[in-house]
């Protein structure tokens, strides 16, 4: 097995930009119109989450119960997402989380294949307000993923795509249900956030400036060697 590994496949929001925190607004909002509170303990939930299962979490969370039909969900979707996209034209290369644009240079010249694997579908148009398109060989479309996370098909794909075995691969992530596809995909982990939410990663950092690529290939090449 290599103790070096062949690709890191970032998450998007809330690993390369702060996004997480435009997806909180925007369902706080949809939630305030139809009367049900989004707090932060119900969106630690929901990050990582497709738009549709997000909405789904959030309606289960009402207290009294709702059964909407199908076409009322997907309008109540499309109406989040226009929040969401609204906050979003801000977006610009000064948005890049601290220690992320380091890193991304660091692993380039160290030879390492990177991917995107995020399960927006805003994600390229983020990407080029941050002006990162061209950072990544490989950016997986959430619109050709059957199963978002915590299904490990995201980070599988893009392993498949840039032809590098699961176990050489790092996946880097901010939310539960990310970091749980990683490990399903049989990946290292990296998790950016608190030991409470994020306990199945491997390495964990409280936010990206702590992120090194030393410290980071050091804990990949120890666990390979445990495995
Ligand atoms: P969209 P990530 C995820 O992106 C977000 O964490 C999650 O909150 C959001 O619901 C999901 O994308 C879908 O996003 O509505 O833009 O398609 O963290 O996987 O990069
Ligand atoms: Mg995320």
């Amino acid at each position: 097995m290599s103790t070096f590994p062949k690709a890191v496949i970032f998450d998007l929001d809330g690993v390369i930009t702060d996004t997480a925190e435009f997806h909180f607004l925007a369902w706080k909002q949809l939630g305030e119109e139809l009367g049900i509170e989004v707090d932060r303990e119900l969106n630690e939930q929901l990050k990582g989450v497709s738009r549709l299962q997000s909405l789904e979490r959030i309606i289960a969370a009402a207290p009294e119960q709702r059964v909407l039909p199908t076409e009322e969900l997907q309008r109540l979707a499309a109406k989040k997402n226009v929040h969401y996209t609204q906050l979003i034209q801000s977006v610009s290369p000064d948005d890049i989380l601290p220690g992320i644009d380091t890193l991304i240079k660091e692993l380039r010249i160290g030879g390492i294949k990177l991917a995107v694997g995020s399960a927006s579908r805003n994600a390229q148009f983020v990407l080029e307000r941050l002006e990162l398109t061209g950072a990544f060989d490989y950016v997986v479309d959430a619109a050709n993923i059957k199963y978002g996370k915590p299904d490990p098909e995201t980070f599988i794909h893009a392993a498949d795509y840039l032809n590098v075995p699961y176990e050489a691969c790092i996946g880097i992530e901010d939310s539960a249900a990310g970091i749980e596809a990683i490990k399903r995909a049989g990946m290292f982990a990296v998790g950016i956030g608190s030991k409470e939410s994020l306990r199945q990663a491997d390495y964990l950092v409280p936010t990206t400036n702590y992120l090194d690529m030393i410290t980071i290939l050091a804990k990949f090449s120890q666990w390979n060697s445990e495995a």
